[in-house]
């Protein structure tokens, strides 16, 4: 048989949205608890991968500070660093279940990770540099650029100073233990624990502080929940990652065998911890709570299971909903909004059993 064949390794792989620029996302359903490996992490990328030269491998902090700086790779690697295992998800992820559709990669469930990330506290590059009081916002640009809306531009991204200052937010140079991946952001990456992924800005090039509002076609164009169909009234820019879960197990449409079942997934908030999760096996009428294996843990997702007898010669809708710490819970409809971003409804599949 093809699995104990030593020849024929059946690995899981990314599935590719688009080549150029590479969007690929993570086959989640097979992926275990705790750190996604480097080679299945998503990859989300706006342009090419930027190239590498000397130039790549110092950061530059300058700006609205007393001293303008410049650190070399060598030197960051050396200063105080703070480790944060974190789930980074884009704001994009499960787009494809959006009703009515909208725009943009289809992605499904995959389009998060969760990593090990070590670096220096960005507080502690600012404090270096010495932070003006006029100080409004923090703007991380990267190698990386290309062509949006006609203009040449860097892929750039933004700050408040208050979330800049917070103890998590790192510049990293590891990512599970080794150093980050060319296709990850190498040399030197932001991490934004909890806010979704295009505010962790890879292969930083400058900080820049400024004493203004940053405005650029990733602040105030993408990234912003635009909730109306046809107006770009009340718009709201798109920080923290919702209260989501996925199902693992079964697969969707999987035909099954009577008898006894687990199912099981992961779940994750941006802000607090998951405190629940709930399973319904006949179309949300009743819901049970699943067993949460391990202690819940800021930033992290956690792995969800719940055990049950199926009928013979039935079908089954599955409804999955986790609640977090500061009381949000899934919704029964996500929230629709122009772009796609933030979904995160109750989760759902279909099995039948045999
Ligand atoms: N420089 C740069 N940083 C970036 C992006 C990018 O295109 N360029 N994409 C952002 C988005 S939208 C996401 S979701 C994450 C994806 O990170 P990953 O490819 O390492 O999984 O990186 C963010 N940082
Ligand atoms: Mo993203």
């Amino acid at each position: 048989m093809y699995p104990r064949d030593p020849f024929f390794k059946n690995k899981p792989y990314l599935t590719t949205r688009s080549l150029q620029p590479d969007n690929q996302e993570t086959p989640i359903h097979f992926l275990e608890n705790g750190e996604t490996p480097t080679g299945l992490t998503y990859r989300r990328n706006h342009f090419p991968f930027p190239t590498l030269s000397t130039k790549s491998y110092y950061l530059t902090i300058t700006g609205s500070v007393k001293t303008p700086i410049t650190i070399q790779y060598n030197q960051i690697t050396t200063m105080p660093s703070r480790t944060v295992t974190a789930v980074v998800e884009c704001s994009g992820n499960k787009r494809a279940h959006f009703r009515p559709k909208v725009f943009g990669e289809q992605w499904k469930d995959g389009a998060i990770s969760q990593g090990t990330w070590k670096g220096v506290p960005l507080f502690h590059l600012l404090q270096i540099a010495g932070v003006q009081d006029s100080v409004h916002e923090v703007v991380f640009e990267g190698n990386d650029s290309g062509i949006k809306k006609g203009q040449h531009v860097p892929f750039v991204r933004s700050l408040p100073l208050k979330k800049a200052m917070e103890h998590d937010v790192i510049v990293a140079w590891e990512h599970n233990h080794k150093q980050i991946s060319p296709k990850h952001g190498f040399p030197f990456r932001l991490i934004v624990p909890g806010w979704y992924g295009m505010a962790s800005v890879k292969w930083l090039k400058t900080i820049r502080v400024v004493d203004h509002p940053f405005s650029g076609p990733f602040q105030t164009d993408d990234y912003v929940y635009y909730p109306h169909k046809n107006n770009n009234e009340e718009a709201v820019p798109v920080t923290v990652s919702h209260v989501n879960s996925i199902i693992q197990q079964p697969l969707d449409r999987q035909i099954l065998q009577l008898g006894q079942h687990e199912i099981k997934g992961l779940a994750w908030t941006g802000e607090g911890v998951v405190i629940s999760v709930e399973v319904s096996v006949d179309d949300g009428e009743t819901w049970k709570t699943a067993t949460l294996h391990g202690q819940p843990r800021q930033f992290q997702w956690i792995k969800w299971s719940y055990s049950i007898v199926f009928e013979k010669n039935r079908e089954y809708s599955i409804k999955v909903r986790a609640y977090d710490s500061n009381g949000h819970l899934q919704p029964d409809t996500a929230f629709w909004n122009q772009k796609g971003y933030g979904y995160n409804a109750v989760s759902q599949i279909k099995i039948k059993v045999e």
